[in-house]
């Protein structure tokens, strides 16, 4: 299958986050995109192209304009008002404070249009923002083209980020927008199916009310895991949306059996709903040596869920989100789309 590429990813580096107390580098770094590129390259999985250049309507539509036209302002106004090293935000609208009114001051507007301090802006933030979701909609056109799968090598990633707000490295939510786009072009129902360790909060509330983007999420339970808000069995959608979104909250230490198992059954939820498109947002931060994650899947796991997907017989759209054991990311993701091709 071809792989979508941009070297532009590259120009969102340095960054860093706050986690349980610390500011330290980010987990989510350039080498990254570089270890799964050079792994393609390696296993002969296709040409790798560089995106075309799209523009902002889907993303407008499917996140609030306003924080699209917002986050190609922030390192501007960051390094405007007096700020060095990343924008990041430190408070936040919760329960009991205004979240009608926005402020005018760049640090709050950080915080208006996030939910953690783990999406930061440096330089080079937004070009890499712009360039990863023309990888995604370069690669989601090649599969309404007719293509039977291809794979939108993006960074940073998208699923955590919302209508509204980014969030764990996350800033627009690149799957959601190549599943727009492709109810837009020819599709009539698309699933989203969303493997990456953590649930994925920005596209399930996305969807959360409509019909025709059926949302399936497996990972660490929200009750013990980031992004801890969000990721219940009991959340099911509402209105039109109802009974299209379904949770599989796994707990910690899980292995293949208990993950395989998750997989089997939200792929049976899938075939049900009868999608025209399956866009997979593919994070292996389910690996057993990933710093930050804490299921046991091992790097022979990795082809046994592309070989699943491929059973599914449908158009498939695959979707780079997290992952973290820069070493082995390579071998793992680009594992799932040679398991999906053999
Ligand atoms: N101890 C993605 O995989 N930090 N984002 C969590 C938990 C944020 C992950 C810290 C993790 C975000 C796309
Ligand atoms: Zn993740």
């Amino acid at each position: 299958m071809k792989t979508i590429f941009s070297p532009r990813h590259a120009g969102h580096a340095g960054n860093v986050e706050l986690m349980t107390g610390k500011i330290m580098p980010a987990f989510e770094m350039p080498s990254r995109a570089e270890f799964i590129r050079a792994r393609a390259e390696e296993v002969g999985l296709g040409p790798i192209l560089p995106p075309d250049a799209f523009d902002l309507d889907t993303a407008r539509r499917v996140h609030d304009p306003a924080y699209v036209d917002f986050m190609p302002t922030v390192w501007e106004r960051w390094t405007a008002a007096g700020f060095d090293g990343t924008a990041l935000p430190y408070t936040w609208p919760t329960r009991g404070l205004r979240g009608d009114v926005v402020p005018d001051a760049i640090e709050a507007q950080l915080g208006y249009y996030s939910f953690d301090a783990g999406a930061g802006f440096v330089e080079g933030t937004w070009d890499a923002i712009r360039s990863s979701h023309d990888v995604a909609l370069t690669a989601a056109s090649l599969v309404s083209g007719g293509e039977r799968a291809a794979f939108a090598l993006c960074r940073p990633p998208g699923h955590h980020a919302g209508r509204a707000f980014m969030g764990g490295y996350c800033y627009l939510n690149n799957a959601s927008i190549a599943a727009q786009w492709l109810l837009d072009h020819g599709a009539g129902k698309v699933s989203i199916l969303d493997v990456d360790y953590h649930h994925g909060n920005g596209t399930q509330e996305i969807f959360y009310g409509r019909g025709d983007v059926q949302v399936l999420n497996l990972h660490g339970d929200p009750k013990v895991e980031y992004p801890y808000f969000l990721g219940h069995a009991d959340e099911r959608g509402e209105g039109e949306g109802e009974g299209f979104n379904h949770n599989y909250p796994l707990p910690w230490g899980t292995d293949w059996d208990g993950w395989g198992a998750a997989l089997v059954d939200a792929c049976l939820k899938l075939v049900a709903y009868g999608p025209d498109v399956v866009v997979v947002s593919l994070g292996v931060d389910t690996f057993e040596r990933d710093p930050i994650s804490k299921f046991k899947l091992v790097t022979e796991d990795y082809p046994k869920i592309g070989r699943r997907i491929e059973a599914l017989g449908l158009p498939t759209l695959f979707v780079m989100e997290g992952g973290y054991a820069v070493e082995e990311i390579g071998v793992n993701a680009v594992g799932v789309l040679t398991g999906f091709e053999e």
